[in-house]
């Protein structure tokens, strides 16, 4: 059987590396000198993408108008913000994307920078580490706790259930925000997140990113929460306004912040360094190696799919398959 072209547009782990080159005629996008020029020159021939959050690379209408012959995007990643999908859409290119194989391991990450971020475990361990311990014979200063909050989930799809399952473990009551209300769903519901921010003192963001919830959590619900206020963001960085974000840690409008997720990654603003009351993961919500391993076989089980002219496992409901 022949090996398509596939544009990969950055680093993929080896078990995806290996693969690519065993079954297709991988190009990696960060490999290449001129990308112009491979473009000029392979650009018709390419027939998939193979691309993920992590490479930084967005796969937008101008890089897909000249892939003429582009039938599927296999995103290594639940999220697909980084891809144009009404171009996608358009030209009936299906996107697939990673659901399900990594719902849990997001949730459990989720409760961990919760619990950093609450009781402040880094900041005690690097105060530890620094020595602070033996050279003041005091215990590190009390913290505030996960006791007495009430947490709204901003996002209730299968990462958000995941994880609010998690919490009323915990004996936190909880909120949801959405669009519309869900079946079946016995927390209070909110369609608007400024009402939310002011009936609980802890928000956790889980919904995708893009153009709908650019900025969603903003000056306005970052005040509505409160100076007893937690932020926790595990979506995307476009969700929250980071200049905003940075004034109400450092005004104490919030209490604190965790932030698994930043505009601009990895080249995040470092100015988020100086800010003491925020804990910062560097995007690793889904990255033990179980489950990127899962994910990697799933983005490439979709690839696979496409080149036996079989139905994507997981389309993405905007590109659905209608025949390769
Ligand atoms: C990415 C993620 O997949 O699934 C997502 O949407 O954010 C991560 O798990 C990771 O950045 C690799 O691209």
């Amino acid at each position: 059987m022949s090996k398509p072209p596939v544009l990969v547009t950055g680093p993929m782990m080896p078990s995806v590396t290996e693969r690519l080159h065993a079954e297709f005629e991988p190009y990696w996008m960060n490999e290449l000198d001129d990308l112009e020029a491979f473009i000029a020159r392979e650009g018709s021939r390419i027939e998939a993408i193979c691309t993920g959050a992590h490479t930084g690379v967005r796969t937008e209408r101008s890089l897909i108008a000249r892939l003429p012959s582009l039938r599927i995007i296999s995103n290594y990643g639940v999220g697909y913000d980084s891809i144009d999908l009404p171009e996608a859409g358009r030209r009936r290119i299906v996107v697939t994307n990673t659901p399900d194989v990594l719902t849990e391991e997001v949730a459990d990450t989720t409760i961990g920078l919760l619990l950093m971020t609450v009781r402040e475990l880094s900041r005690a361990e690097s105060w530890l580490r620094a020595g602070q311990w033996a050279a003041t014979g005091v215990d590190y200063p009390y913290t505030p706790s996960l006791r007495d909050r009430s947490i709204g989930l901003v996002g209730y799809g299968r990462i958000g259930k995941a994880i609010g399952r998690r919490l009323e473990a915990f004996g936190i009551p909880l909120s949801y925000y959405g669009r519309k209300p869900q079946p079946d769903v016995p927390y209070p519901f909110y369609n608007d997140l400024v009402a939310m921010a002011e009936d609980v003192d802890t928000l956790i963001a889980i919904l995708p990113g893009g153009p709908a919830t650019q900025n969603l959590i903003d000056a306005r619900v970052l005040e509505a929460l409160g100076p007893n206020g937690v932020f926790i963001n595990m979506a995307r960085g476009s969700v929250v306004d980071e200049a905003a974000l940075k004034t109400a840690l450092r005004n104490g409008t919030i209490l604190a912040a965790g932030l698994d997720v930043f505009m601009n990654e990895p080249r995040i603003d470092t100015d988020l360094f100086t800010i003491p009351n925020l804990t910062l993961l560097p995007h690793v919500g889904s990255a033990s190696l179980h489950t990127r391993t899962m994910m990697g076989n799933l983005t490439m089980d979709n690839l696979m799919a496409y080149k036996q002219r079989k139905p994507p496992l997981t389309p993405v409901p905007e590109t659905p398959f209608k025949g390769w």
